[in-house]
């Protein structure tokens, strides 16, 4: 059995029941397999003497470390104040990746260490929400000049419905200064390390518009662990952005295959990359016999010309998806057509050796 330290639950803001759950049976997996709800059936004395009755709290546990991603980023928001139109503000999306509700002590937004080896780091305030649910984004806004949610201006360029609900947490007296793309973000806990990272260009902005100014870049899978310029694009959305709410480029890859037979094709197929929300990348899945494998894929097309390098060495477990967003290694939309996916999987350690090969259509 997994040892079990403690669980944590949201019963007082600032006090924290611990169970030693390992004595009861809940393993590990347990916890993170699904999202857990404490009932407490006898009322609690405090240190006063008074009894409180508890009612059922939804219970919170650590990040893993695939727990939450950067999933959101509106860098460049409209802030004319002559153009009748409301400002917007900065903002960061995080993804619940898990099917447990974490928990957001101890996590910090950090900047990438300058030429002094300094980190500037921001710790998440808020003491109304102390955790995110499965599957849900969580939405952290900067306030510079100390403006309460209530009237935060987020709120005129994007409606937030049951704001009282919601999962805002405002950084108060900061900047993010998200305007400097490649200037690396983490997300980082206290006790974890890092956990996500960002940096971004306006080069993953659709090259079709005039300006991208107001408009957030969105993540298309929320899923996968890694992080590519692929998984990024233009929000859709008619305000610009979509803080707290589904992405509105949102694709997600199907389940990956329960048979255990080898597999290579893309899905969809064909796809359309025309910056629309609607297929635009297609997921490279891939499942086979053993784990141990580096891959790499390349993209031709069908006169054999070197399109991209999607992987390179990377580590394959024994299944996986590839996103392929239809652009060249110049980040340049390819053009219609019919292009081949080989793939060459390695296994240095027994000589193993894998060559697969598919087609996929870009279509309009
Ligand atoms: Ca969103
Ligand atoms: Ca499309």
């Amino acid at each position: 059995m997994d040892e079990i330290k403690e669980i944590r639950s949201n019963v007082y803001p600032h006090n924290h029941f611990i169970w030693q759950l390992n004595e009861q049976g809940v393993t590990e997996s347990d916890l993170r397999n699904r999202d857990w709800i404490l009932s407490v059936e006898q009322d609690i004395l405090d240190e006063l003497g008074n009894y409180h009755s508890i009612a059922p709290q939804r219970v919170c546990i650590d990040p893993s470390p695939q727990s939450l991603r950067f999933n959101e980023v509106m860098f460049d928001p409209l802030q004319d104040p002559m153009d009748h139109i409301p400002n917007g503000v900065e903002y960061l999306e995080i993804w619940n990746q898990d099917k447990n509700s974490t928990c957001l002590e101890n996590l910090f937004i950090t900047l990438e260490e300058n030429e002094d080896g300094m980190r500037a780091s921001q710790k998440f305030h808020n003491t109304r929400f102390k955790w995110v649910p499965p599957q849900e984004p969580l939405l952290l806004v900067a306030s510079p000049n100390y403006i309460s949610i209530d009237h935060h201006p987020i709120l005129k360029r994007h409606p937030i419905p049951h704001l009282e609900d919601s999962r805002v947490l405002i950084l108060e007296g900061v900047h993010f200064g998200l305007n400097k793309g490649s200037d690396k973000r983490y997300l980082s806990h206290q006790y974890l390390g890092i956990l996500d990272s960002l940096y971004y260009s306006e080069d993953w902005h659709n090259p079709n518009l005039y300006t991208t100014k107001g408009l957030s870049l969105e993540r298309i899978d929320p899923y996968p662990s890694y992080t590519s310029a692929h998984n990024w694009t233009t929000s859709i959305d008619a305000t610009g952005g979509t803080p707290l709410k589904k992405n509105s480029v949102q694709q997600v890859a199907s389940s990956k295959s329960t048979s255990n037979s080898e597999e290579f094709y893309f899905e969809p197929n064909p796809f359309s990359p025309d910056y629309d929300g609607f297929e635009d990348v297609s997921f490279l899945h891939y499942s086979w016999d053993y784990s141990n494998y580096l891959i790499r894929v390349w993209i031709y097309d069908r006169y054999g010309r070197l399109v991209n390098r999607l992987v390179h060495n990377a580590v394959g477990g024994n299944q996986g998806v590839i996103m392929w967003n239809g652009k060249n290694e110049h980040g340049k939309r390819v053009p219609i057509g019919r292009y081949i996916a080989y793939l060459e999987a390695t296994d240095a350690h027994n000589g193993r050796m894998k060559r697969l090969k598919t087609t996929v259509v870009v279509a309009r």
